[in-house]
Formats: structure tokens, sequence, C-alpha cells
């Protein structure tokens, strides 16, 4: 079994413990490992064959229970746990748990009282109006319940990028170890890091097209071939993933990879452009037309050069504005990945992250960041171990500490306080004084009508105190809507009170989303990018975020976390004078 596969195994342990109302902690625990594995970059396989359980443990999450779980499903393919437990509650209730508006109680309500156990049984019931008649339940119960199925449904068609991107990676990686393979690349929506991505589209140069597709087919990651050809094979790998694979000639690679990077509206407005100028583009070049001369096609950039245009970055190619900027020559100077100075939103084992807080920072120091801030959960979340005044307190002094022994870097003594339904916030403004950094959030309460959200939001941004907003709509992608928040009326109260926006990098969420976040940049925000990371490994998640930033039109100048550590302090305390 690969990665995915066993992840999705200990998330639907979570859900069976669930439905059984089993000890929270428990269901959280396996859940986790599920997360981890899920974003883990290595093989499970391998990091079993280096060094057996002990190797397993040092996987964030995994103690020496899981560890043996995971040792029975690599060796026997199956978990005898997983599947006694399986048996203890009845088949398809654990179905009706995929849908994002139901838990685990309203499931049992669900079994005991009408007898459900499949999605298709649970519309009926509600197109019947029987679910409204159950206790507890109501009209709007049932639209949420039909809202949930709907969003079921868009997730099974796509996939989410933080899927998708380790799939083709390791794809390409197998492709690029072939002696017939001169360049491997991905094209398509992933390569503009769209937030989903509907399948996965690499392209190969090479003059041995055959022998590309014999090797491509017959990787171990593959579940099926739907079709092969000479020059392009479409296939379906893990997660029910399709993956496209052409081949093309070196002389043609630059235009091929310029056409199936899309987007389907970018490439058309470029080609209105071709048409002006008297030439023709395609997948193979670009043309003259009286001629049929090839005047272009090895590069990308020769593509756009052809056209009197700069290479146009894959993110911004949406057709958004892109064409008349490039144009004009104004094209912004996307953010990289190397300009980010630190991560701003960063958990650790004070609440309910896998890490210490040095662990965190050892890692930090690793990438190269000059700075991290510690923002632990805030009281109200008792599930995820929020923290009392008091072990607030303590952990500001235990950062003091910390920063007294290491040199040129600066660990930031934050916060992720929740908003509650009142817009006030977990901790009197006498504790939030003494932090460096304070993120504001909502965890709870998502269900307000639009004006009330976003009141309450507006209201927390009032308090000085607060220097972000983390994950501003709260969505998760596939798994829940936003709240209802006017997003351009939190725009405009964050910049009037100096409030900065976060981008939550964590692939789950992407919020602000690429354009909300353009919105924000163009109303004068100041944007930041913190990773959400719950152990070492989730560090790495803030490749996310930049791509999301990028799809923003997001320059250095926008994000709070490309500043050197002073300047930051600086912009950090602004509001509070
Ligand atoms: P996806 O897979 O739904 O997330 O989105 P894409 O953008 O990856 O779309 P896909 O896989 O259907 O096709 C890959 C690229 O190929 C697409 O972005 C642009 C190009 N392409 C596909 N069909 C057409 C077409 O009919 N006209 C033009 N101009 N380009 C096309
Ligand atoms: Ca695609
Ligand atoms: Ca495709």
């Amino acid at each position: 079994m690969k990665n995915l596969e066993i992840a999705d195994l200990f998330y639907n342990i979570a859900e069976i413990l669930e439905i059984k109302e089993e000890n929270p902690f428990r269901v959280r625990s396996y859940r986790k490992v599920g997360q981890v594995l899920e974003t883990l970059t290595e093989d499970v396989f391998k990091i079993y064959e280096r060094g057996c359980l002990a190797a397993l443990q040092e996987i964030p999450g995994v103690g020496e229970a899981i560890a043996r779980k995971i040792e029975e499903i690599l060796k026997t393919g199956r978990l005898e746990y997983y599947e006694k437990l399986k048996t203890s509650v009845p088949p398809g209730l654990v179905a009706l748990l995929s849908i994002p508006e139901i838990g685990p109680k309203t499931a049992r309500l669900l079994y005991d009282r009408l007898k459900i156990t499949s999605i298709e049984e649970l519309e009926k019931a509600i197109k019947e109006h029987k679910v409204r008649e159950l206790p507890g339940m109501g009209a709007k119960t049932e639209d949420n319940i039909l809202r949930g199925i709907d969003l079921l449904r868009r997730r099974k068609e796509r996939l989410p990028l933080g899927v998708a991107q380790p799939i083709a990676q390791g794809i390409i990686e197998a492709l690029k170890v072939l002696p017939e393979a001169e360049q491997v690349i991905y094209a398509g929506s992933l390569r503009r890091m769209k937030e989903t991505v509907g399948d996965i589209d690499i392209l190969v140069s090479s003059t041995k097209p055959e022998a590309v597709m014999d090797a491509f087919t017959t990787l171990p990651q593959i579940t099926e071939v739907l079709s092969k050809g000479k020059t392009k094979s479409s296939v379906i790998a893990e997660k029910g993933t399709q993956i496209d694979v052409r081949v093309v000639e070196p002389q043609s690679f630059g235009a091929a990879i310029q056409y199936f990077t899309g987007s389907k509206e970018h490439n058309i407005k470029l080609r209105e452009l071709a048409i002006h100028k008297e030439l023709k583009i395609n997948e193979y070049g670009v043309f003259r037309v009286k001629t049929g001369e090839k005047i272009a096609g090895r590069t990308e950039e020769e593509v756009y050069s052809v056209l009197d245009l700069p290479w146009v970055p894959p993110e911004l190619r949406e057709d958004r504005g892109e064409i008349e900027a490039a144009k004009a020559n104004r094209l912004p100077i996307l953010i990289e990945i190397s300009d980010i100075k630190g991560d701003l939103h960063v958990h650790t084992n004070w609440s309910d992250g896998t890490h210490t807080i040095t662990e965190m920072v050892e890692r930090a120091e690793r990438k190269g960041y000059q700075y991290l801030a510690i923002t632990d959960h805030s009281y109200s979340l008792r599930i995820a171990g929020g923290l009392s005044e008091e072990r607030l307190k303590e952990q500001i002094r235990e950062i003091g500490k910390l920063n007294e022994k290491i040199d040129k870097f600066e660990i930031l003594s934050g916060i992720e306080v929740d908003i509650k339904r009142d817009g006030s916030l977990d901790y009197s403004d006498d504790l939030l004084k003494q932090l460096d950094i304070v993120i504001a959030a909502i965890h709870s309460g998502f269900k307000m009508d639009m004006e009330a959200m976003t009141l309450r939001i507006i209201k927390a941004m009032r308090n000085k105190y607060v220097n972000i907003i983390a994950h501003p709509t709260g969505r998760i992608i596939g798994e829940r809507d936003p709240y209802q928040v006017d997003i351009e009326q939190q725009i405009m109260a964050a910049a009037e009170t100096g409030t900065f926006l976060e981008i939550n990098a964590f692939p789950d969420r992407l919020d602000l989303k690429d354009i909300h976040a353009q919105t924000a940049k163009e109303k004068g925000v100041l944007l930041c990018l913190g990773t959400d990371a719950h152990n070492i490994m989730h560090l790495d998640l803030m490749f996310y975020g930049v791509a999301t930033a990028r799809r923003g039109w997001l320059e250095r100048k926008d994000l709070l976390n490309t500043l050197p550590v002073e300047k930051l302090m600086e912009k950090l305390r602004q509001k509070r004078s």
C-alpha cells in the first residue's frame, strides 16, 4: 500500500471510532496520523526498509502502537484491527460520514431512526422530508446536508493541489531517470498551481516516444491504463487520479508546454494576438501563415517573444489581465519561495502540534529562515489543547529563554487566539500585549449569517493587539465551504485597522484564496504567509502558500514575512501605537 492509501485507512479508523463515540483524543490521534502520512514526502515503505519500527517512529505522531500497525499493513496489505473494527458498525454508516455536513451523531441518528445506510438513501429521505422530522433537525439541516453531498461529489471530480502535486512529482522523478527522456515537466492546471486539479498533464521531450510510453504505462504507481498510444497515454494512478503523458520532439517542446499549460482562456487570447501578426500558434510551434515557416517552438520564452511578449509565469495564465500587463511590460515580479524569511503560523506540542518549540525552530533555521512565530491555540479550543492564561505566560517565558540561547534567529512569541461568537477574544488585552504577534481566527460557530459573521471578524480586527486574521474565510477545500462573510468588507476593515490577512499555506485551506489575495493587495492590505504547521514537515507546505500568493499577483513588497526581522517587528508594533 502507498502512503495515501494507508492515510485513508487511518482516517477511516478515526471515523469509525467517532461513530462509536470513543475518546475524542484517540480519534484525533488516528486522524493526525492520516494527515501526516498524506503530507509525507518519502515513501513509508522506504522508511520502513531503512530502519524498521524505529524509523517509522521517527514520523511525527507515530508512536510504537501505530508503527506496529503500519508494519502490519506494509507486510500483509491489511490491518486486522481495522477489519475487526469495520464489523462493529453497520456497513454504510461510514459512507454517510464522508459527507462533510454529517458527524458521527447525525450518522447514528439517521441509521437508528430511518435505517439509512447510503448517500442515495439519504437523498431520498430528504426529498421526502423525513430527515427534518428527526430530533434536533429541520429544513435547514436538510439543505445543509444536500449541500454537503454536492460538495462531496464535486470533490471526487477534482483533486486538491496538495494531493496532485506529490503524485505528479513522483511520476516525473520516475520518468526523469529514463535515458530516452530529455526533459520532463508537468503542465496544465497543476503547473498553474490551481487549488484543485482535474487531471495531471505531463510532457516529456524525447526522440524515442515508444520507450517513454512503455516505461510510463508500467510504472508501479499506476493502477489502470486507459489508453496507450505512440506519443500519448492516459492512466489512473493513486487516489483515482488521471494522468496524461505526452511525448514531444525537443524542437516543439516549448510550444507544447505553452499549449498544454493553458489555461484555455489564456491560450485563446494568445491565438488572437498571433492572428493579428499573421502568425499561427499551436502545440508544435509558431508559424508564419503565408509561408508556413516555423519561427518558434523550442522554448516557451521563444513562443512569447515572437508575439512581442515577455514570458508569463504559469500562475498568471488565467486571462485575468496578464496578457494586457505583459503587452504593457507591467507584469508583476512575483514572490518566490526564497523571499520568505520566516513562518508566521506554527503550532507546537504546547497545544496540538507534535514537536517542541526547539524542534520547530531547528527545522526553520535549516530552511534558511530568520524567524518563526509560535502560535499555539488559545483556551477555547480545548480539543486542541488550547493554552490557559498561565500556560501562555509560561510559554512566553520559555521562548524568552530560548531566544537568549540562540544567535541570528528570532522566535516570536505568539498565539492563534479564538474569535468568539461575539467577536471578543479568548484572552485579556493585558496578556495579548505581552506577545510579539497575535493571530486571530475562527474555529467554531461557523454557521452565522453574513452580517453577524462579518461584524464578528471586524470587531476582532478593531482590537489593537490583533495583527493577523488567520484563514480569513474558514474554508477547507472539498470539505467545508467558506463561512458566510462579506469578503470585500473584511478586506476594507483590514486596510482601515492596519490588520494583515493570512494566506494559510496548508493545501487543504489556501485561504485567502488567489483572487481574494489579489483584491486585498489592491486595497493596500499587507498579506502574510503561514503554514499552520503542526509538525516539522508541515513547514515545507510554504510552497503551496507561495503558489497561491503568485496566483494572486503578489510581489515581495505585498507580504509581511519577506521583511527582515527588525522591519517585521516594527510593522507588528505599528497598530499598537
Ligand atoms: P484541469 O485538468 O481541469 O484542472 O484543467 P487543465 O487546464 O489542466 O485542462 P486540461 O487538462 O483539460 O488541458 C490541459 C491544457 O491543454 C489546458 O489548460 C489548455 C490546453 N487545452 C486543452 N484543450 C484545449 C482547447 O480546446 N483549446 C486550447 N486552446 N487549449 C486547450
Ligand atoms: Ca489537467
Ligand atoms: Ca488533461
